[in-house]
C-alpha cells in the first residue's frame, strides 16, 4: 500500500467492489493516489488567445446578439483541458466582454466576485453601489459579492475588458445566488464618479471608517497611477528574478488583497529580461498590458503582444523573457489559497 501505487486486484476484490459500489461505498486504496498526488495534478492546460482573433469574433458575436438580450455579451476563455465547463483555471472563470456604443448590460447582482481589465475603448462604464466610473485601457475594476452592477458605453467605441470571476470556486461550494434588479436597466446613481477612490485611494480614509466586508470599497485602479507606481520604482532597479518588478493591488483597509478570493497583480519587465523559473500553487491568468515578449509555461512557448491572455496552471513552470519592454496584468486565487493555508511557490 503507498500513496503512488495502487493495489492489485483479484477476481474476489473485483467482486467484491461490484458489491459496494450500488450501496453507494468505494475503496479508497484504488483511488488514493489519484486523490492525494504528491505534486499539483491539474487538469488545466497552459494555453495562450490571441486578442485579434478574440476581437474578431467578439464583433462577430456583436452582429448576433445584444448586450440586453445576451445580459452579458461574453466570450468565455475556456481552457483546453476543461472544455465546456467555463474555466480558464481550476478555480477561476475568464471571459472577453463587449459592449457596444450606445448599449446597456442590465443591472444584476451575485454571490461571485468579478474583475475587469480593460482591454480596448475609452469612456464606457460600469456602476457599482450607486457609483459610476468610467473605464480607460488598463483599468482594474472591481464589482464586489452581491454589489448591484451595470455596464454602459455612451463613448463612440467598442468596449472590450475581460472579465475574471471566482464562478467555479462558488460552484464549488455550492454558493450562488443571483437576482436581477427589478427598478430597470440601471441602478441610481447617488455617488460623484471618482467618489470612491478620492475617500479610500488616496492614502487616506474618513476617520470614523468601519469596514463593510472583505473587499477592498475602493472599485476602479486606474492604469495611469499603477503605470506610475512601477515608472517611480523602476528607478532603483531591484529587478526580481522570477517577476521583475511586480505590485498587488491591495484593500487600502487592511493590505490584503483587493478582493476576498482573487489576487490581482501588475508588473513590469524591462526589455530584455528574462526570468528565472517559477512556479506556484494559484494558477494565474496574464495579458500584457504594453509590450511584447515570450513566456514558456510547462512545455509550451507563448509568443505575446498587447492584450494577449495566457493561463499557467497550478505548479507549471514559468519563465518571462520581455522583447520589449512590457506590463502584465495577471490574477489567481493566491489569496483564497492562503487563506487557507494551502498555498505554495517554488523559485529556480
Ligand atoms: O459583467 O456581470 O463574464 O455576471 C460573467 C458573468 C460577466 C458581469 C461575466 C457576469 C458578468
Amino acid at each position: 500500500m503507498s500513496l503512488t501505487e495502487k493495489p492489485a486486484t483479484s477476481a474476489e476484490r473485483e467482486a467484491y467492489y461490484s458489491k459496494i459500489a450500488p450501496l453507494h461505498y468505494g475503496a479508497l486504496w484504488n483511488v488514493l493516489s489519484g486523490l492525494i498526488t504528491p505534486t499539483p495534478r491539474s487538469s488545466a492546460q497552459p494555453y495562450r488567445w490571441d486578442f485579434d482573433e478574440a476581437r474578431a469574433l467578439l464583433m462577430e458575436a456583436g452582429e448576433l446578439i445584444t448586450a440586453k438580450e445576451a445580459e452579458r455579451r461574453v466570450l468565455i476563455l475556456e481552457n483546453p483541458g476543461m472544455p465546456g465547463e467555463s474555466r480558464i483555471t481550476t478555480s477561476l472563470y475568464a471571459g472577453l466582454q463587449l459592449v457596444l456604443p450606445g448599449e446597456i448590460a442590465p443591472c444584476h447582482r451575485h454571490s461571485q466576485s468579478a474583475l475587469r481589465f480593460v482591454m480596448e475603448g475609452s469612456g464606457a462604464t460600469t456602476s457599482v453601489n450607486g457609483e459610476r466610473t468610467l473605464m480607460e485601457r488598463g483599468d482594474f475594476v472591481i464589482t464586489p459579492p452581491w454589489a448591484w452592477h451595470d455596464h454602459g458605453n455612451e463613448s463612440e467605441e467598442p468596449m472590450i475588458w475581460m472579465d475574471g470571476l471566482d464562478i467555479p470556486l462558488v460552484s464549488m461550494f455550492d454558493a450562488s445566488f443571483a437576482e436581477s434588479f427589478k427598478g430597470g436597466e440601471t441602478q441610481p446613481i447617488t455617488r460623484p464618479t471618482g467618489d470612491s477612490l478620492a475617500r479610500y485611494g488616496a492614502n487616506l480614509l474618513p476617520v470614523d471608517y468601519e469596514r463593510q466586508g472583505p473587499v477592498s470599497p475602493i472599485f476602479n485602479y486606474p492604469y495611469n497611477r499603477s503605470r506610475e507606481a512601477l515608472e517611480q520604482m523602476r528607478r532603483q532597479e531591484e529587478w526580481d528574478p522570477c517577476h521583475g518588478l511586480k505590485m498587488r493591488y491591495i484593500n487600502p483597509v487592511d493590505g490584503g488583497s483587493a478582493m476576498p478570493t482573487i489576487s490581482p497583480f501588475i508588473q513590469l519587465l524591462p526589455k530584455g529580461f528574462k526570468s528565472e523559473t517559477y512556479r506556484s500553487t494559484d494558477a494565474t491568468v496574464f495579458t500584457a498590458v504594453e509590450g511584447s515578449g515570450t513566456s514558456t509555461v510547462g512545455d509550451q512557448v507563448f509568443n505575446w503582444t498587447a492584450k494577449d491572455v495566457f493561463v499557467v496552471p497550478s505548479w507549471c513552470p514559468v519563465t518571462h523573457h520581455a522583447t520589449d519592454e512590457a506590463v502584465l496584468f495577471s490574477f489567481s486565487d493566491r489569496t483564497a489559497q492562503q487563506k487557507l493555508g494551502l498555498w505554495r511557490e517554488a523559485r529556480g
